[in-house]
């Protein structure tokens, strides 16, 4: 996927407020601080289209960024980080539950995921909402440049046990790394939907 266009539409703290871009969303989901903002960065060839922080819940409204004005990609806030207070992290996740579950134009979900973290209960939700609204997924591991070869595999292997991957990206932000792979799996889903 050649990306000739990368733009900011707007940002949306209810489902209510989401722009009616007529486009299909494909929706960024994980914990705060994996990657996600970075990824759409990377992704797009941009350096700050998206914000990005080394401190969790830099992203906190549902952000929309059409790509080649043909999908969105949309960056959520980051689920399950202790670092922001509960009040916060609970208004954050009633947020993206809802764009979850009444979105209609919502066709698909990167999952979002640090290979060196086991999968835990937040995971679990959001595998959940995938099931529920029967959308098409790609996981997508990020920073592997952090990990060597061996242990990448190595953490693979052990994830492989507990998510349900079928061809995961391999992904960084840093080297740009499984971008082609990205967007390969994007056309995919994208025709998968029918869009
Ligand atoms: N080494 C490395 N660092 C990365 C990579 N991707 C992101 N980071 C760093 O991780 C931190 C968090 O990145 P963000 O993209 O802001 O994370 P996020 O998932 O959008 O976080 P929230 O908005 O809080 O949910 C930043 O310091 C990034 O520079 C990567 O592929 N490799
Ligand atoms: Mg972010």
């Amino acid at each position: 996927m050649k990306i000739t266009k990368a733009e900011f539409i707007s940002s949306a703290a209810k489902t209510s407020q989401c722009p009616a871009t007529g486009l299909p969303e494909i929706a960024l989901i994980g914990r705060s601080n994996v990657g996600k903002s970075s990824l759409i960065n990377a992704f797009t060839n941009r350096k700050a289209l998206a914000k990005t922080s080394s401190q969790p819940g830099k992203t906190r409204l549902i952000n929309f960024y059409a790509i080649n004005s043909t999908f969105c990609l949309v960056d959520l806030p980051g689920f399950g980080s202790a670092k922001v207070s509960h009040d916060e992290r609970r208004s954050w996740e009633l947020m993206v539950n809802e764009y979850f579950e009444k979105r209609e134009s919502l066709k698909g979900a990167l999952v979002i995921l640090d290979p060196r973290r086991d999968a835990g209960p937040v995971e679990e939700n959001l595998f959940g909402w995938i099931r529920d609204r029967n959308l098409a997924y790609t996981v997508v591991f990020t920073k592997i440049d952090k990990l060597s070869k061996n242990q990448l595999a190595q953490r693979l292997a052990a994830l492989k046990k507990a998510i349900p991957l079928e061809t995961p990206v391999l992904f960084s932000a840093v080297s740009g790394d499984g971008k082609i792979q990205l967007g390969k799996r994007l056309h995919e889903m994208l025709e998968q939907t029918g869009k």
